[in-house]
């Protein structure tokens, strides 16, 4: 930061007569001018910090928010976390913030006869809707320098073409949050690489929609029985990647496999950070990647050790 003391006012190099006649109306005024100078100069004058966690249904959001919640309660840290799911029934965490105190799907689903998903996104349009006087005045009761958690709905619609995600981010960034997407991607759900391209196309279309700093993990890493299939997903060649694809494909698709393997290459995204809840060392890593991301603790020096996949303890390696 630049200028906030009034060390400067010292270096003054105006002959001794001129400095002498102004110094007493100079310090006079000099906190004024201080504070001036501290607002013009200051980057970050109210910073807060968000994740907002996207995924699609049953990836594991809800767990990995009440996880977290958990591990900084262990390490003495403070996270808020909200629900911005309509359709939530029970919560493993304590709710900050709840959507459902805006509009409820059940009462949707009621008085305008629509189904689950109708409702929902119903629900979330009219969120979007609200975000100038439901959002703010929530927003209004944390600090500002509070760290929140947006435990997201899993429809693909609100992270693909409906904007409601992305104003929200814009609502967010407008009152000064530095905010990263955090794409949970069940692990189950890598079984082959056809899955593995459709979950990474899914996340593209999600980190394209937001313009988000983005961080993808493959959740339920507990139940991976063999960690060595799953390490070749982590970071994969896009050449095997495209190997793997032709493979299991019929040669008519050897073109679009070829710009699929591009796009995802272009994109860097074919990286996930696997996350398993047993392992706190897992939780602390994932969190210390999200935590880079929007630069949060640049003042409290977050330690973030390299990405190691043979390290046991991060969850991927063999156990
Ligand atoms: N074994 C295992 N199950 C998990 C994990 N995370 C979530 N689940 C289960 O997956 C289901 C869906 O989880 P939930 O957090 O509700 O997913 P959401 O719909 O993305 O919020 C629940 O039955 C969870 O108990 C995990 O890390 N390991
Ligand atoms: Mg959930």
């Amino acid at each position: 930061m630049v200028g906030t003391d009034a060390s400067f006012l010292n270096r003054c190099s105006c002959s001794p007569p001129i400095c002498s006649h102004f110094s007493v109306p100079l310090l006079n005024f000099l906190p004024l001018l201080v504070a001036f100078l501290s607002a013009l100069h200051c980057d970050n004058p109210t910073m807060g910090y968000a994740q907002l966690v996207i995924g699609p249904a049953g990836s594991g959001k809800s767990t990995y928010c009440s996880s977290l919640y958990q591990h900084c309660q262990t390490i003495g840290r403070n996270i808020q976390v909200i629900n911005l799911d309509p359709a939530a029934e029970n919560f493993d965490y304590p709710v900050a913030a709840d959507i459902r105190e805006l509009i409820s799907l059940d009462d949707v689903m009621e008085e305008l006869g629509l189904g689950p998903n109708g409702g929902l996104i119903y629900c979330m349009e009219h969120l979007g809707e609200n975000l100038d006087d439901w959002l703010t005045e929530e927003l209004e009761n944390f600090l500002d320098d509070d760290y929140l958690v947006f435990d997201c709905p899993g429809q693909i619609e609100l992270f693909s073409h409906i904007p409601v995600l992305k104003n929200f981010v814009e609502h967010l960034q407008r009152k000064n949050f530095s905010v990263c997407a955090v794409y949970l991607l069940d692990s189950q759900f890598i079984t082959d690489v056809t899955k593995f391209i459709s979950g990474c196309m899914a996340s593209l279309s999600a980190m394209i929609q937001l313009g988000l700093p983005h961080v993808n993990i493959l959740s339920k890493m507990d139940l991976v029985k063999n960690k060595r299939d799953i390490d070749d997903y982590l970071n994969p060649e896009p050449q095997i990647l495209l190997s793997e694809l032709n493979l299991s494909m019929a040669p008519r698709f050897g073109k679009l496999n070829k710009a699929l393997a591009e796009l995802v290459d272009e994109y860097s995204m074919v990286s996930f950070v696997p996350l398993d809840l047993r392992k706190e060392s897992s939780i602390r890593y994932v969190l210390s990647q999200i935590d880079n991301c929007i630069q949060y603790g640049e003042d409290v020096d977050v330690k973030v050790k390299d990405f190691d996949p043979d390290d046991p303890d991060i969850g991927a390696g063999s156990d």
